[in-house]
């Protein structure tokens, strides 16, 4: 499950199921932001209003250089504007209906606030204006993300998409 979100961010859109089963079909890493920063503590101090920990930004993208040089990881965050623009090939922001939305938010038990925070920012699109801010536009791409039938469709369409980077990759 996610942790805090300082900046208001979109959970439960299906980053990390989408993720975690694009990995395991496609045989590439996948790696959870949110995780890793709790796991090494990666924290530059507290928010009180959201009532979680601030990340630190620098140390997650030191923390992943290693790894993200070598290639084939799928990167699971709500945000991507800190990450270098050349660890990236492809970026998927999910966009899931607010009404969708605000169930699965309620589901996690999420205070009034936060939910209202995470369901304007969904309403905004803010993560997809960040997204397009942060990388060419032609990599960004918005994936509906309401119904099981979403996820397959995305997977099959990202394995495709793999597929074909590695025929133009490899020679
Ligand atoms: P995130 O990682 O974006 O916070 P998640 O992967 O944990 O989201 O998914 C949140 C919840 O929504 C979880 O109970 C699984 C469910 N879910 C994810 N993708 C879905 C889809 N395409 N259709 C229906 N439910 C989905």
């Amino acid at each position: 499950m996610e942790g805090c979100h300082r900046k208001p961010g979109t959970p439960g859109v299906g980053k990390t199921t989408l993720g975690k089963e694009l990995a395991s079909r496609s045989g590439l890493k996948y790696v959870n932001v949110g995780d890793l920063a709790r796991e090494g503590q990666l924290y530059d101090g507290y928010d009180e209003e959201y009532d979680c920990p601030i990340l630190d930004e620098d140390r997650v993208v030191d923390e992943l250089e290693n790894q993200m040089s070598e290639g084939g990881v799928i990167v699971d965050y709500h945000g991507c504007d800190f990450f270098p623009e050349r660890w990236f090939h492809i970026v998927f922001v999910l966009k899931t209906d607010n009404s969708v939305l605000y169930n699965r938010l309620e589901t996690r038990g999420y205070n009034q606030k936060k939910l209202k925070d995470n369901i304007q920012c969904e309403i905004f699109q803010v993560l997809y204006e960040e997204a397009l801010g942060s990388y060419k536009e032609e990599i960004v791409h918005q994936l509906p993300s309401n119904k099981p039938e979403d996820l397959e469709d995305n997977i099959n369409q990202i394995l495709k998409w793999i597929e074909q980077w590695v025929k133009d990759h490899s020679s």
